[in-house]
């Protein structure tokens, strides 16, 4: 599927400096100027865009429908079919419907973004995704104007996906956003890592990424995209609301019941665990902040 890279950069023709410029393209394209002065470019400074290997990213998982194991995905996850693929746009839409994964992909344009990625468990990676921005999605699709809330589920297969048989969670494993997050520039559907096919065990063909928000709003392999004007339920939070909010926002000021979220362990830097410190929306303050203006986070995490 070379067609779907046309528009993307290699990850051959990623040099440092160039990860750099995409960063400032980014912010630049949300009209924050170059973020240098700003907490942009103080957030640069203290946790480098360094790219997690390949094979980091694609031996150290979560997807439980695969198993709980970190590196259970990534031996379970080549039964998941996922061609031919379809996601179901509904809810307060114009044209709802079932979208075939082929024709989302000739219809959006698909970019690099380098993000942190930061998981409630508290460890991290940067990973090098390509992908489309979900506005450009929705808006193809029509959003009405009674919508408030987006809701995403992931495809439920128990004949391909050993890890449903165990009530761990109330599959399918289901996800939210409010409108305006979900609507929000550095809100994207990544299909591909380092430049190449998303893998399954990092939820092919498509999924969520919020890179502002802990790792498991970033729902994978996504069948259904509804908008909705409540707000949806999402699985960690059914499972245990008391340690897992809607928004999750990632936050060093707001523990989790049980461990701090101030700092967390780089996963890569080998034997010596190198922790490094967390910081305010993951480092995207400068880009999200504003969403969040005169809400309690403690209250609403
Ligand atoms: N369907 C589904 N999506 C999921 C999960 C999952 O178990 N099932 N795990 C979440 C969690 S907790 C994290 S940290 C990220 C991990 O993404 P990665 O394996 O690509 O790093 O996926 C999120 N999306
Ligand atoms: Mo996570």
């Amino acid at each position: 599927m070379a067609h779907r890279w046309t528009n993307t950069l290699n990850h051959q023709d990623i040099t440092p400096e160039a990860a750099f410029l995409n960063r400032r393209q980014v912010m630049a394209g949300l009209g924050v100027g170059l973020g240098l002065a700003g907490l942009g470019g103080v957030a640069q400074a203290q946790n480098a865009l360094e790219p997690n290997s390949y094979e980091d990213i694609t031996s150290y998982n979560n997807y439980y429908e695969f198993g709980t194991g970190k590196d259970d995905p990534a031996r379970n996850a080549h039964t998941l079919t996922t061609s031919p693929w379809t996601v179901q746009i509904d809810g307060l839409v114009d044209q709802p419907g079932e979208y075939a994964f082929a024709d989302i992909m000739d219809a959006m344009t698909i970019e690099e973004r380098i993000y942190r990625f930061r998981c409630v468990e508290a460890w991290s990676m940067v990973i090098p995704w390509n992908g489309f921005e979900l506005a450009d999605l929705l808006n193809m699709a029509g959003v009405q104007s009674g919508a408030k809330y987006v809701a995403f589920e992931t495809v439920l297969r128990p004949d391909e996906m050993p890890g449903v048989r165990f009530p761990v969670l109330d599959w399918p494993y289901v996800e939210g956003l409010r409108l305006d997050e979900a609507m929000h520039p550095l809100t994207i559907m990544a299909t591909g890592i380092y430049g190449k096919d998303i893998p399954n065990q990092n939820g092919a063909p498509l999924r969520l990424v919020v890179p502002w928000k802990y790792g498991f709003k970033s729902i994978k392999s996504v069948v259904r995209i509804t908008l909705t004007e409540d707000e949806p339920p999402t699985s960690w939070n059914k499972a245990n609301a008391r340690e897992y909010g809607f928004y999750s926002n990632v936050n060093p000021e707001v523990s989790h019941p049980r461990w701090s979220q101030s700092s967390e362990r780089v996963i890569g830097s080998g034997l010596f665990a190198k922790r490094q410190p967390t910081l305010m929306f993951n480092g995207y303050e400068d880009e999200v902040a504003s969403l969040y203006e005169g809400m309690d986070l403690k209250a609403n995490f």
